[in-house]
């Protein structure tokens, strides 16, 4: 399709601010660091419910927030992305006969929910607000570029999670002591019965841990059809993979899960990034699973290619970890050769996307290069240098933004 008449159809011409500004120039909403292809491809398109995203694939959808969306520290649902592995997802009628089985070979008891207000009813109700980013979040910026969706900055969003603990559902069917992991799995699947289904694992350290919940409500609404709809896992301080939608079997295990999904895919190699808790059932020596997060921000105004003014501009943007939460972002307008520290916003927790701001100040006319670098309360900093792996993981080099002064 034409792209103008791709946009006239998704009524972006009727939306205000940095909607109608991303429709209206694709420099602003697809990075110039991204490959040809993907660049070529990638599409503003509206999945049921949402605002327009960055569309990479289809089938399965896997589609992209727009840089904008971080300029507030909670993602709105309607902008939150979305990425799937395989493409048959049942549709909302099917999702309404949702149920969720607890058991495994190392578990006392098996236990079934046949409604989400019946699991609700169980256990006691908490709250996590907590980053959800895929671990290939920035993979199309891996220099030299690896192979899988090609993600810029948006594969991430940071929700208001409400739902129970997964350590309460696991106590009440009873954790033998053999346990070694909770095997996790959803509603969707395969379109031919060859691709493997999406089987993930937990260590049951993880599993047990007090901020790990079964999900049903995202910023105060049932989550949205492809944000997991009904019941979704939420792992805070890892990576999506774990956080498993449409969540319908949970098995207590004495072995470790199997599945390509944690075998082969999802892993970076041994030893290269450093994590409190280490998932030893699936560690071997050359590779581990890809699990805790790693520090990072990113600038979400001004947009890369922006006009600015010589009075000076604010910075803004969002920063984040693995769970010891941030102590202090900084922010360069000279291309890395000095920082200020930036003012910090509210405190949502240690899961959560923490705003940051900065005013430049008065600016010299020409390009102007702007980063920012987040440090942890663990006095964790992003990388100088791209730690490169085959999978383009945790790339957490600040980005950097061009600006023109005018
Ligand atoms: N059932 C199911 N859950 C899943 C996946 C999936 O393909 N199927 N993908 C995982 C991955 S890799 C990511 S990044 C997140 C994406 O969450 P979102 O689509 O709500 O943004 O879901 C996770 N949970
Ligand atoms: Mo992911």
């Amino acid at each position: 399709m034409h792209r103008r008449t791709m946009l006239t159809g998704l009524g972006l011409a009727t939306l205000g601010g940095p909607m109608a500004r991303a429709a209206t120039d694709r420099s602003l909403w697809l990075s110039p660091m991204l490959p040809d292809g993907t660049r070529a491809e990638a599409k503003l398109a509206r999945l049921p419910g949402k605002q327009p995203l960055i569309q990479l694939t289809d089938r399965p959808p896997n589609y992209e927030a727009l840089i904008q969306s971080f300029r507030t520290p909670i993602t709105p649902n309607d902008e939150f992305f979305v990425r799937y592995h395989l493409a048959a997802i049942p549709d909302m009628a099917g999702l309404n006969k949702w149920s969720l089985s607890v058991g495994g070979d190392a578990a006392e008891h098996s236990l079934h929910f046949a409604s989400v207000d019946e699991l609700r009813k169980g256990f006691p109700e908490h709250e996590v607000t907590a980053v959800c980013q895929c671990s290939g979040n920035r993979r199309g910026l891996s220099d030299p570029h690896v192979a899988g969706v090609e993600w810029g900055y948006g594969a991430m969003g940071n929700a208001v999670w409400r739902g129970v603990r997964l350590k309460d559902v696991l106590e009440k069917a009873g954790v033998k002591s053999n346990a070694v992991e909770v095997w996790i799995h959803g509603m969707d699947g395969p379109v031919l019965p060859t691709t493997p289904a999406f089987h993930k694992s937990l260590p049951m350290a993880k599993a047990m841990a007090d901020e790990v919940l079964i999900a049903y409500a995202m910023n105060g609404q049932p989550l949205p059809h492809y944000n997991g709809y009904p019941v979704r896992l939420v792992v805070p301080g890892w990576t999506a993979t774990y956080w498993m939608k449409h969540l319908s079997s949970i098995e207590i295990s004495s072995k470790p899960q199997p599945s390509f999904w944690m075998a082969t895919a999802y892993r970076v190699p041994a030893g290269m990034f450093g994590v409190d808790l280490p998932f030893l059932s699936q560690n071997d020596a050359k590779s581990w699973p890809i699990t805790e997060m790693v520090v990072n921000s990113v600038i979400a105004d001004p947009l890369d290619g922006a006009h600015v003014p010589q009075a000076g501009f604010t910075v803004h943007g969002v920063a984040w970890d693995r769970g010891h939460g941030v102590k202090q972002v900084e922010v360069s307008t000279d291309d890395g050769k000095t920082w200020k520290p930036a003012q910090l916003g509210e405190d949502h927790g240690p899961f959560a996307f923490r705003g940051f701001s900065l005013a430049t100040g008065k600016l010299p006319p020409g390009p102007c290069k702007v980063s920012a670098r987040a440090t942890s309360n663990a006095g964790e900093t992003q990388a100088d240098k791209l730690k490169w792996n085959p999978a383009g993981y945790h790339n957490n080099v600040p980005q950097t933004v061009t600006v023109t002064v005018a």
